[in-house]
């Protein structure tokens, strides 16, 4: 193992230095084929069309999702999920914060890899994306409605939020798995204890079917591996999820003598169906937890934050016959189930070749108890008995794998920098293409459901290196576009994406386009201090918090002179935008203010904190370019000493 590392290591990074040389002559080395006219025409959207399909892209360290159209690559817009955001002010005003809430208190930053699209009987329905926070472990909701984080729960008894957040086929359950098995409850353990001690927790969280409301149902307590990834079950197999694992050995420090020793790790399957039907049972043991769960409301235009107490949890010895381990050779990553749900592929990382299990082949051997042990009580099934194949791809350290509609598999080799397109059920390679470089993840709109629209395969790389013009030690991670309707695989396409986007799911533009809400209505607005009309602008004082309930409409604020606030109050401006048109926000920035501006949408209201230190008198003014007079749209307010007797005016 320790020879195959080192060797792999070598490869890899003599595989980056070969790529990226041969780069004098003005344009990028390489990808010669991808230069020519038809190419050009295949992405070329003219101005004022539309792209054919979404695509969203999780933007890793950003902790935001990006919107993208395809095939032309162009960004539309990034959503603030688990970090602050300057440019609308979510994670800064008042209405936003409650949504970056956690045990931890307010974590505003997170890691984002895996979105996944809600579905209905195994096909995208376009209704939410949900994505996985993988630091402070957390799943988002987003509305495709208002394009909007609408609510983030964390899961608690779990570290590493990584084998997450991927959707059963009705949308039952977004589900949440633990990278890094941790003691459950916390406790303050010697680290060197973690073998038997340390748990892995997977969780299963309900989705409710009209308002996508998010609950933990229960969370199974599984020995104490590192759980990667993981996909549900699809169609034949629906019913049962299956999660990659690493480090069986149990080690507390993953040197590779330590923790890639045993020549086989397992995919773990399990059938929740059977332990939800244990808990609608009574089954499980409630434990005390404490986790946020943040619901923002369209109505009210408002987060609030609630702390949970308890949490079900499920010992898999409770549950006989549910759970099984698949040995899976060297420490597999990606997790991958066929559109029709037969085939299981493991991503033995560590490895050139891709194991394939069978979903029907397992059912024959659980049914026949042909068991090769067991690990803590989970029988583990014998390899020969459930494979269905082994893919010998010639390439090196498989990651992730998509489907197309044709029954084709496209598996991403990193440290051979490849596509690799293969049949599925003869297991033969079809096709390879390079990328540039060093791919992660990859995706086909619809590329985990049991409908995929296999038209494009987006590559999301690792590096980039001579692919852009350079911007200093950091360039952006590059997505590459494969026209894949044909035989072979075409590089058609090369574009950046922002932060480090893991995986993306994407959806064609028609199933959500005309969804996307235009404006909030303003006779809907439920915001406390939302006022109807420009006339009802009040200011009040309450001890040293004064609050401001502000109109904006084009191209005036009101009121836009407030005299009467002293140095040491607080002041709260809560903003109406009274817009009933698509597309005009306006936005507020006040001098000083220390934490953000906002930009509020037509019909909503958002408020901004100001604490003024100095006496003066400070102006305020809207950010967004919002008409002819916009620059009109400003105001003032007269700051006073503390011990002033001015009284509020406005
Ligand atoms: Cu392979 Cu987080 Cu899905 Cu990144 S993980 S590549
Ligand atoms: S102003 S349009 Cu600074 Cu010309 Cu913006
Ligand atoms: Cu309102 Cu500019």
């Amino acid at each position: 193992m320790k020879s195959i590392l080192k060797i792999m290591t070598l490869l890899f990074s003599a595989s980056v230095l070969l790529s990226s040389c041969g780069n004098n002559n003005g344009k990028s080395s390489g990808n010669n084929s991808a230069l020519n006219s038809s190419n050009a025409e295949k992405v070329y959207v003219a101005p004022g069309e539309y792209d054919e399909f979404y695509a969203f892209m999780s933007g890793g360290y950003s902790g935001n999702l990006t919107v993208y159209g395809l095939p032309s690559g162009r960004m539309f817009k990034e959503i603030p999920v688990f970090s602050q955001f300057p440019t609308t002010g979510y994670g800064y005003s008042e209405e936003t914060k409650p949504m970056l809430n956690t045990s931890f208190g307010m974590v505003p930053w997170d890691d984002s890899h895996h979105p996944d699209i809600s579905q209905t009987n195994g096909v995208l329905d376009g209704r939410w994306v949900f994505i996985n926070g993988n630091n402070t472990p957390r799943i988002a909701r987003i509305s495709l409605k208002t394009f909007e984080t609408e609510e983030i729960i964390e899961v608690p008894n779990s570290a590493g939020n990584h084998s997450s957040s991927f959707i059963t086929e009705n949308t039952e359950y977004v589900v949440a798995g633990t990278r890094f098995s941790v003691p459950v409850p916390q406790a303050d353990l010697p680290i060197n204890e973690y073998k038997g001690k340390f748990k892995g927790a997977l969780s299963f969280i309900s989705v409710d079917k009209e308002t996508g409301r998010m609950g933990i149902k229960f969370q199974i307590l599984m020995p104490g591996f590192n759980y990667d990834l993981s996909h549900p079950g699809r169609d034949k197999s629906h019913g049962w999820f299956f999660f990659t694992t690493y480090n069986t050995e149990e080690a507390n420090s993953l040197l590779e003598v330590n923790a890639s020793q045993n020549d086989k790790d397992f995919i773990a399957a399990i059938n929740w169906k059977k332990i939800e039907e244990y808990v609608n049972n009574g089954g499980g043991t409630k434990m005390p937890a404490n986790y946020a769960h943040n619901v923002y409301d369209e109505h009210t235009h408002t987060a609030t934050s609630t702390m949970e107490k308890e949490v079900l949890t499920v010992n898999p010895a409770d549950v006989p016959g549910a759970i099984y381990f698949l040995p899976t050779p060297k420490s597999p990553h990606g997790c991958d189930v066929t559109p029709t749900g037969e085939y299981i592929i493991g991503n033995g990382k560590l490895s050139a070749d891709l194991t394939v299990h069978s979903f029907s082949k397992m059912l024959d051997a659980i049914e026949n108890k042909k068991f090769d042990g067991d690990a803590y009580g989970i029988p583990i099934l014998k390899y020969e008995d459930i494979l269905a194949g082994v893919v010998k791809s010639g390439g090196l350290g498989p990651l992730h794998t998509e489907f197309d509609d044709k029954g084709n598999a496209y598996t991403t080799f990193f440290i051979s920098s490849e596509v690799v397109k293969w049949k599925i059920g003869t297991w033969e390679v079809i096709d390879r293409k390079p990328t540039y470089y060093s791919v992660g993840h990859l995706m086909i709109p619809g590329g985990n459901s049991r409908k995929p629209f296999g038209k494009y395969v987006v590559a999301m790389n690792k590096i980039t290196k001579d692919r852009y013009l350079p911007t200093g030690p950091e360039l952006e991670h590059s997505a590459q576009l494969y026209d894949i309707s044909g035989e072979k695989m075409e590089l058609i396409y090369d574009f950046p994406t922002h932060g480090e986007p893991h995986y993306a799911a994407g959806i064609p533009a028609d199933l959500i386009k005309g969804n996307s809400q235009k404006i909030y209505r303003l006779d809907e607005n439920k915001h406390p201090y939302a006022i109807t009309s420009p006339d009802q602008a009040k200011v009040t004082r309450n001890g040293n918090e004064v609050h401001i309930s502000m109109a904006m409409i084009r191209s005036h604020f009101t009121p836009d002179n407030i005299e009467g606030v002293k140095v040491g109050d607080k002041v709260y401006f809560h903003i109406t935008n009274h817009e009933q048109d698509f597309d005009v926000p306006h936005g507020f920035a006040m001098i000083g203010a220390n934490n953000s501006e906002l930009l509020i949408m037509p019909g909503q209201t958002k408020t901004l904190t100001w604490e003024p230190k100095q006496v003066g008198v400070w102006p305020f003014y809207c950010t967004d370019f919002c008409s002819a007079l916009h620059q009109e749209m400003q105001g003032y307010v007269r700051v006073s000493p503390a011990n002033s007797d001015i009284e509020l005016s406005w």
